[in-house]
């Protein structure tokens, strides 16, 4: 009888804990790929211009440079891995083929590449080399592969797509393993018949995923991620991951910049930005710019107006002729680390008490905002669009940023926010108003001392936020 008992209770327990269990909040709009989330939680990439131009100086190669041009004297991708690891990066982007056609792998459709260089007599393989190290430092190996070639006489031809589609394969096919990135430019010149190539984005886009269906694809319209509108390293304040891409192509054809910088709201697609930025003023190394290396401040800077604003960053540090990361660039690279280690390394949000003026209800706290999940996240009830949290924190703190996430598994909903902060008076007062959050961002506020921060948000549905976080930067001098 007592065994009976003690089994009743229990199944009522359970029965309770059914009931109280609450549904996740529907998805709203465009949503992620699973492989889009992975893609974008990988924050900071590198990007490395490599070819023709690191030993010419120019910026687009004509086509025409003789193939013994290219030369390393010393190439070590592993020199290259083992920068991007202990700077941050996530994967490394090489650029195969940029628009001078000069190919950085033996490419069988093509007479302009490596193996008709004097490189390893010939017999050298940089995307070989380099996807081998990544593997190595456990980075994630990705190629640019320009769709304009000023080299190949089909260029401006039907065949020419032929020629790019079989160019794409030997780069995808799994000779260099897993790619997780294939970058499509949207430069668009003449070819040597004075024609535009009328490019067949859906084959290009079939092949790789033919043979990559992790990849996300990079353009101006997607369709993994867009091109952020400008090469300054600035996302757009307020940054939608969603887009319009209909009526759209890469290149001449692309959405408006303004659409490329901020996205679209309610946008049908979901393409978040991508900032591609040099380190250098040039794509390719330049001796003449060994001493024009951004500086830490500049870094920094465009970390806050990339990471900090709902996109990735895609930091380009060209390699050298030698063939390695020149010393400038590397130790400016560790600078870099150090400071954003320096600067997030204590969330002096950490262990505050955080209340909510509504909770969805049982697995959607607000306290999951601080649990270091990424997939637990603060809820609030269908139908109830406009909430505040509030951070007591775990004393008096100082900061000078506010990081922000939203659960974008299941969409981008936040429309405006401001952070407040009591004063010693008791009352709030405001300390950022803003428009967008997305998957991460970071808000630059005046340098502010309180023991209480409260987000007030406004959203299209009900919200999802994953992360919170203040921090002091004594570094750099960024506002906004
Ligand atoms: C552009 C190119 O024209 C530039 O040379 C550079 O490669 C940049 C990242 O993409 O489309």
């Amino acid at each position: 009888m007592r065994h009976y008992l003690d089994l009743a209770a229990v199944a009522g327990l359970l029965a309770l804990a059914g009931c109280g269990k609450v549904a996740p909040p529907e998805p709203y709009g465009a949503t992620p790929s699973p492989q889009q989330v992975e893609w974008q939680k990988m924050e900071m990439n590198m990007f490395a211009h490599f070819g023709p131009n690191t030993f010419t100086g120019l910026e687009w190669g004509l086509g025409t440079e003789a193939e013994d041009i290219f030369n390393p004297t010393a190439l070590d991708c592993g020199q290259w891995a083992k920068v991007a690891k202990a700077a941050g990066f996530k994967g490394i982007i090489i650029t195969g083929k940029h628009h001078d056609g000069f190919c950085l792998w033996p490419n069988p459709v093509s007479v302009h590449t490596v193996a008709q260089s004097p490189w390893k007599d010939g017999k050298g393989d940089v995307l070989k080399e380099l996807s081998d190290a990544c593997a190595t430092e456990g980075l994630k190996f990705g190629v640019y592969v320009s769709p304009w070639d000023r080299n190949d006489p089909h260029y401006g031809t039907p065949e020419y797509n032929d020629v790019y589609v079989k160019t794409l394969e030997s780069v995808h096919d799994g000779r260099y393993g897993t790619v997780f990135e294939q970058w499509f430019d949207g430069a668009n010149g003449e070819g040597p018949n004075g024609k535009k190539q009328v490019y067949d984005w859906p084959r290009f886009h079939e092949t790789v995923l033919k043979y990559q269906p992790q990849a996300i694809m990079f353009s101006d319209t997607g369709p993994g991620c867009r091109w952020v509108g400008n090469e300054s390293g600035v996302a757009g304040r307020t940054n939608w991951s969603t887009l319009n891409i209909k009526g759209f192509t890469p290149g001449a054809g692309a959405p408006p910049r303004e659409s490329l910088n901020c996205g679209d709201v309610h946008g049908a697609c979901w393409h978040p930005a991508e900032t591609d930025v040099s380190i250098r003023p040039g794509w390719f190394w330049r001796e003449s710019e060994n001493d024009k290396v951004k500086s830490l401040n500049q870094l920094l800077s465009i970390y806050y107006t990339s990471v900090g604003r709902n996109s990735l960053l895609l930091l380009n540090v060209p390699p050298d002729s030698r063939g390695l990361i020149h010393e400038a660039d590397a130790s400016r690279l560790m600078e870099f680390r150090k400071a954003l280690d320096e600067i997030f390394k204590d969330n002096l949000a950490d262990g505050a008490k955080v209340k909510a003026t509504d909770v969805r209800g049982r697995g959607f706290s607000a306290s999951n905002i601080m649990d270091g999940n990424y997939d637990s996240y603060w809820a609030t009830k269908d139908g109830i669009t406009e909430a505040s949290v509030t951070f007591d924190l775990a004393g008096e703190k100082t900061f000078n940023r506010v990081l922000l996430q939203e659960y974008i598994p299941l969409g981008q909903r936040v429309n405006s926010f401001t952070i407040e902060a009591e004063g010693p008076d008791g009352q709030w007062k405001e300390i950022a108003s803003e428009t967008t959050i997305g998957y991460k961002r970071i808000v630059p506020t005046e340098k502010v001392t309180t023991s209480r921060v409260r987000v007030n948000l406004v959203a299209f549905a009900p919200l999802t936020i994953n992360g919170f976080g203040l921090y002091m930067d004594n570094i750099s001098d960024y506002s906004e």
